[in-house]
């Protein structure tokens, strides 16, 4: 028994050293499997949590082309938490226990989709910080060690980038506009940096989960890493356009080719990954309304299902 264990393990870790995939039906440790549950499952919860804060400014938006594609992009969202959640899936765990995870408060979703949308210049900051923070993120997990996880994020990550362009569209515009538009802009940005520096989790030394994701090589690069990387691009981006950094401590270092920046408010983001942002218990509230709401459409597609196959066995 031990000895066939072992074996398993040794093929397991073999697959991992040589970057070959793990697939669905492969022998993988327990905590593997649990570790890679906990992370997909709070990923797609994300990505559909987060359609409410944009949401909130469909019938809003300033024209019908904007309109267009502010629907599109969340309906893009809405498509990832599906792939996601199927990734999941694969796995062992149903997409019923995941959401009862979710709405029991036991599985989390990102702290940046409890701060609230109050202008349309919040929607470029989105596209931009947002969905820029979760490129840098997810271009990184296209190489994760699990296959359908891995496969997904390609797809994601292509539909994320023209999020990401969208929203800077709308910011640069907003730059080139009248003054109330330009502080409209400057005051998203003031909003939505720290809170986007913040998706990328605790610094590397305080992450519990970082030591066994990369020995797995579910996560490729650090949290620290990867917040780097998005603030060095990000920081160029934003100057281009006139807009400024809310941190005065960031500077450029010569010797490292990237910025030192000032610290995140860590109080903060712990007590909104605990519940106590300001919009947690609205978007919480919202997501159970519609999933009860929406249980007529599931009951209705498993009995087509379920009447599908009784016509193609007959
Ligand atoms: N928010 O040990 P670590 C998007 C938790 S997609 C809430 O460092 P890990 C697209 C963490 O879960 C955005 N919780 O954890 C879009 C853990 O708690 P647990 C989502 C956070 O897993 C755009 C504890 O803190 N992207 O935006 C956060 O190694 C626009 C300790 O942390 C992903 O999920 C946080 N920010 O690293 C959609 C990417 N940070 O589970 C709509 C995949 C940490 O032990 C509109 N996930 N925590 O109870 C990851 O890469 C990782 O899971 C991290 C966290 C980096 C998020």
């Amino acid at each position: 028994m031990n000895a066939d264990l072992d074996k398993q393990l040794n093929v397991f870790e073999t697959k991992i050293n040589e970057d070959i995939n793990i697939e669905p039906r492969d022998w993988m440790p327990d905590d593997y499997r649990k570790h890679l549950i906990r992370q997909i499952s709070q990923h797609a919860h994300s990505e559909v949590i987060g359609m409410q804060p944009e949401g909130n400014w469909i019938s809003r938006a300033p024209s019908l082309r904007s309109k267009k594609i502010l629907l599109a992009k969340i309906q893009d969202e809405g498509g990832h938490g599906l792939y996601l959640y199927s990734a999941a899936e694969t796995l062992g765990i149903s997409r019923d226990e995941m959401l009862h995870q979710l709405h029991e408060g036991k599985a989390k979703y990102s702290s940046i989709f409890n701060y609230p949308t109050l202008t349309w210049a919040d929607i470029g900051a989105i596209g931009w910080l947002v969905d820029g923070a979760a490129i840098v993120n997810q271009v990184s997990l296209q190489k994760t060690s699990y296959g359908p996880y891995a496969r997904a994020m390609v797809r994601i990550c292509k539909e994320e980038s023209f999020h990401q362009r969208q929203g800077y569209e709308i910011m640069t515009k907003m730059m080139q506009g009248t003054k109330d538009q330009q502080a409209m802009a400057q005051d998203a940005m003031n909003r939505w940096w720290w809170p986007s520096l913040m998706m990328f989790g605790p610094h590397d030394s305080d992450s519990p989960n970082t030591g066994n994701a990369m020995k797995w090589k579910i996560k490729r690069q650090s949290n620290d890493i990867l917040r780097q990387k998005f603030i060095d691009k990000t920081v160029q981006q934003a100057h281009l356009i006139g807009l400024s950094i809310p941190d005065n401590k960031l500077k450029w270092n010569e010797d490292k080719k990237s910025y030192d920046h000032g610290e995140i408010n860590w109080d903060e983001f712990i007590r909104v990954i605990n519940g106590d942002g300001p919009c947690n218990k609205q978007r919480m509230k919202h997501h159970i309304k519609a999933h009860q709401e929406g249980e007529w459409v599931r009951k209705a597609a498993i009995a087509y299902q379920l009447k599908r196959k009784e016509l193609i066995n007959q």
